[in-house]
Parts: C-alpha cells; structure tokens; sequence
C-alpha cells in the first residue's frame, strides 16, 4: 500500500504544481485502491491450501490474528479447498488488486514458475509458508518458513528403531496429499528406515489426502484384505483418526497391545490421542506462522533482507511417557 501512498503524494504535488501554474486542470487524486486498503496498512494476500486438518486450522488462525487491521494489516484470505488451480486464481486476483505482499501455503511442490513470474513481474514480493516449492528460479519467491519435513519423518524412524529394532514389521503408510513437501518429507523418512530394515514391509501405500475421512476408508479397506498390521504410519493426526476409528471398528485395539499407530503434528486433538496411548508418537509440526511471516514483512519493510529460508524447531512426543500436564500446556 505504500505504493500507493506515493502515488497519492506525487498526485497531490503535482496538483499543486498544476495550481501554482494557473492551470484550470487539476490532476485526478483519486487513488481508488483496487485491494481496499488504507493508505498507511499493508495489504497482503494469503493462498491458504484449505481447511483439510486440525493444523490447517490452526495455522489459518495464527494467520489471521496475525494480520488483522490493528496490527496495521488488511488480509485478503483464500482459501483453494486443496487445488492448486484456485490458488493460481487467487495469486492473480492479489496481483490484480495490487496487494502488498503475496503469502501462499503451496498445495504441491511444483506447478508454480508462470503464476509467480507474473507476481515478479510485477513487484510483488511473494513469500512461501508452510510447504515448500520447487521452482527453477529462486528469486520467483522472496522466503520461506516452515518445517524440515523429511527430519520429521526421520524422528518417526528413529522411534521405530528403538522400539522395534529387529522385529517383523507389516507396515501400513497412510500418506498425504501427494506431491506436497510435508508428504514428500515424511514418505523419504519412512521409505529410508524400511530400505534399512530387511524385516520391515510396507503392505499398503495409500494417500488419505491429510483428511480423517480419507484416513478411515483407506483403512478400512486395508484392514478388509489383510488383518496382520503391526503399525500404522499416517502422515497426519486428522489421518490417524479415521485410521483409528477403522482399527476400532474392526475389533482390534491401538496401542501397547494393539497396532501402533504413528502420527504427525501433534495437535491438541491428536496429543489427546496420544495420552489415551491410542496415537503411540506424534512428531510435532508448528502450524503457528502468522508472526513469523510478520517477521520477514517488517524486515523487508525496514529494506533488510529476512533468511531465505527459515526452519522451524520440532519435538516429538511418546505415548510412554506423555502428560496431561504437557498437554494442557500446548498452545494449538
Ligand atoms: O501436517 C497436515 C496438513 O503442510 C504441514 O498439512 C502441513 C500439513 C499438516 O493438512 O495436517
């Protein structure tokens, strides 16, 4: 919006100038703002993926009390209902309303060079959140913060491994949405620890889109052609749910003596699960971005240059050992 504010100075001066000059014609002032802004807030426009989980909840929130008016703010919010071509519709509506700032939370990986070319073009900064993107030039993108997903994966395996060492292990993958980093990440993890363990089978791979439905039938189905399963592997709590609700409506347990399930994001919801000991581990995603893109906008404000990428710290959390004290201190 500060953009326009200049616009509206030199508008407003070179009125003056016309006046001075005993000119009749006065310059337009009008600065009618496409995005509906206040001259002094920021105007930034948000591509959230969509409202597939408990995290994606969360970090819509964080978002959204991040950027509210008081805080000197105008957020365009969007949100593409898991399809990347409602996001490219939204990041050409922000370019058209002239927003300050471009955030998107990238459903997939790829597919993004045209959309934020034309963003680059023109003289948008675009800053990417949550899922990374792969683009063939880093400069379409101004920064990024989120998490190191294929760590997060790691941090299951390695759980597996001191729990299960050398044990048989008939593994379900439950994975999710198929090309976002946060799946690519988390099936690297599990794909590396099962090639390192000659004792270890995934005997189903099945996305469940990050969605409890998705979670459940997949399980469900599986469940109905093999009834030997000795852990679930879901890339998500929202998948863990469903996964759980199929388990129990099977007849078996999850759990210490039942199969274990193994989850991400640790959410309120899904650490509730882990403390009844049906959730097994659950490695921790942040969802909490709203200030830390507020960050890289004031720093970019200030004409600094923020981290081009920024890697939030995670933990992980055994159903073992696990309180209701911790647990009433989560924030999300
Ligand atoms: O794990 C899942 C959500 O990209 C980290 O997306 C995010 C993932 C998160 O739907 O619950």
């Amino acid at each position: 919006m500060r953009k326009k504010m200049i616009a509206l100075l030199s508008a407003a001066t070179l009125s003056m100038a016309l006046v001075a000059c005993g000119s009749s014609k006065t310059a337009s002032t009008d600065d009618s703002k496409k995005d509906g802004g206040s001259a002094s807030e920021i105007v930034v426009g948000f591509s959230q993926v969509g409202a597939e989980s408990d995290w994606r909840t969360a970090n819509t929130e964080s978002m959204k009390s991040t950027f509210t008016e008081a805080n000197g703010y105008k957020l365009i919010f969007d949100d593409a209902q898991q399809k990347q071509e409602n996001q490219i519709t939204a990041i050409r509506n922000f370019i058209q309303q002239e927003v300050d700032y471009i955030v998107l939370a990238p459903v997939t990986e790829t597919g993004w060079d045209t959309v934020l070319k034309e963003a680059k073009d023109a003289g948008i900064p675009v800053i990417i959140v949550d899922r990374m993107i792969d683009v063939s030039d880093d400069s379409l993108y101004t920064a990024w913060v989120g998490s190191d997903f294929r760590a997060e994966g790691d941090k299951a395996v390695e759980w597996m491994n001191t729990k299960f060492a050398d044990k048989d292990l008939n593994i379900v993958h439950i994975q999710g949405t198929i090309g976002s980093s946060a799946q690519i990440g988390r099936t690297e993890g599990l794909e590396a620890g099962v090639d390192a363990h000659a004792n270890w089978n995934i005997v189903a791979q099945q996305t469940g889109e990050f969605t409890q439905a998705k979670g459940q039938e997949v399980m469900e189905s599986v469940l109905k052609q093999n009834s030997d399963i000795d852990v679930v592997y879901c890339e998500n709590d929202n998948e863990a749910f469903g996964a759980i609700d199929a388990i129990e409506a099977a007849g078996k347990k999850c759990g210490e003596d039942g199969i274990t399930v193994i989850s991400f994001d640790a959410t309120k919801a899904g650490l509730t699960e882990t403390l009844s000991g049906k959730i097994s581990y659950d490695v921790e995603c942040n969802p909490l971005h709203g200030p830390r893109v507020q960050n890289i906008i004031e720093t970019l404000e200030k004409g600094e240059t923020p981290d081009k990428l920024a890697y939030v710290e995670e933990e992980a959390f055994d159903a073992a050992t696990f309180t209701q004290e911790e647990l009433d201190k989560r924030a999300y």
